[in-house]
């Protein structure tokens, strides 16, 4: 790259927006770094590529280890690439670090979708906090969008508040359970499933396939005593089988028939606006936090250190802290 990092900007955005993979693909390790001097030149990117994006099914797939997510997802995304789409799957996995990338293993596990020349596949950045990785998956979400993507799926693994935060950033929410019935059922929150548009039961093949369409039918039960998420649009249960590849058009068929519904009631519209409300307070937020942490410096652990002896209370010692910041205002 010449002339600087506002041209070197430039070019990076033209070529994402003409659907260079690399090009796209630096662009998500640009707002991934930490970087101050790459914050800037991926903040000067989004500004020019936002405009170019919006336009994508935005479909969050969340469910325990193990329930088949990545096996579903190949499947699924060779169908949707299939019917013509352009397909990123894009991970938010705060875990990641821990685990030495699942997600990187999954691109492996997703090898045929992974080489299907209208499919991108980003690994989730090793994160510290779900904030920070949700922030980065919400910019690379708008990086593939202008890069030509209109599916794009947003994995996390559904262990704690990952499914929240994916269902903040997307039109559709895809709950996969196993076919372990009603003792399942319960170790399910009810949060959860309240973010639920679909709650699809994998595994619905073999010896599974009584359990599975059990399992079916106590979902659909429950989800009929909660408050749905749309007026005029319950979520619904549904067997597939991610392995055998049963129920998955029709799967696709009903996500794509609740998204029209969502788009025709203006209801589309509302929710992507309450997300950028939301994603704005996250970043002031993730911001202020950051800053605080820069301008408290060494008395942060200190204060961290009386907090848990019980010596200092938790809001006075938040106070000071705000205090600082306030006396330090560029960190
Ligand atoms: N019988 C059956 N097995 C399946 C199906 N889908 C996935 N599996 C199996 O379930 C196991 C877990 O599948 P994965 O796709 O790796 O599950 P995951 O949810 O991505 O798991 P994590 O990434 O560890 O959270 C694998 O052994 C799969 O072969 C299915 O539809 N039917
Ligand atoms: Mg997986």
């Amino acid at each position: 790259m010449s002339g600087g990092p506002a041209t070197g900007t430039g070019d990076l955005a033209a070529a994402v927006l003409s659907g260079d993979r690399r090009a796209l693909a630096r662009g998500i390790t640009l707002v991934e770094s930490t970087r101050a001097d790459h914050r800037e030149q991926a903040e000067a990117l989004l500004e020019h590529l936002l405009p170019h994006a919006g336009r994508a099914v935005r479909l969050g797939v969340s469910g325990a280890p193990g329930v088949g997510k990545s096996t579903l997802i190949e499947a699924l995304g060779l169908l949707v690439v299939g019917r013509g789409h352009r397909l990123a799957v894009l991970a938010i996995d705060p875990s990641s670090s821990r685990s030495g990338g699942s997600i990187l293993g999954d691109k492996t596990r997703m090898a045929e979708l992974a080489r299907h020349e209208s499919a991108f596949i980003r690994p989730s950045p090793a994160g510290t906090t779900l904030g920070g990785v949700a922030r980065r998956t919400r910019e690379a979400m708008v990086l593939c969008e202008a890069a030509g993507a209109d599916v794009i799926v947003v994995e996390t693994v559904g262990v704690g508040q990952s499914e929240t935060a994916v269902a903040a950033m997307t039109d559709l929410f895809l709950l996969l359970v196993s076919p372990g019935g009603g003792d399942e059922l319960q170790g399910i929150k009810r949060g959860i499933m309240e973010l639920a548009d679909v709650v699809a039961v994998n595994k619905a093949d073999g010896d599974l396939l009584p359990a599975a369409t059990r399992a079916v039918a106590a979902y659909a039960g429950a989800l009929h005593l909660m408050i749905p998420r749309h007026r005029d649009l319950p979520a619904v249960a549904l067997p597939v089988s991610a392995m055998e590849g049963t129920g998955l058009e029709g799967l696709w068929d009903e996500l794509l028939r609740r998204r029209a519904h969502l788009e025709a009631t203006g209801e589309l519209r509302a929710m992507r606006a309450a997300q950028a409300r939301d994603w704005m307070w996250s970043e002031v937020r993730e911001g202020l936090i950051d800053r605080a942490r820069r301008a408290a410096g060494p008395l942060a652990a200190e204060l961290e250190a009386r907090v848990g002896d019980g010596a200092v209370l938790p809001h006075l010692a938040a106070a000071r802290i705000l205090e600082r910041v306030l006396q330090d205002p560029e960190g």
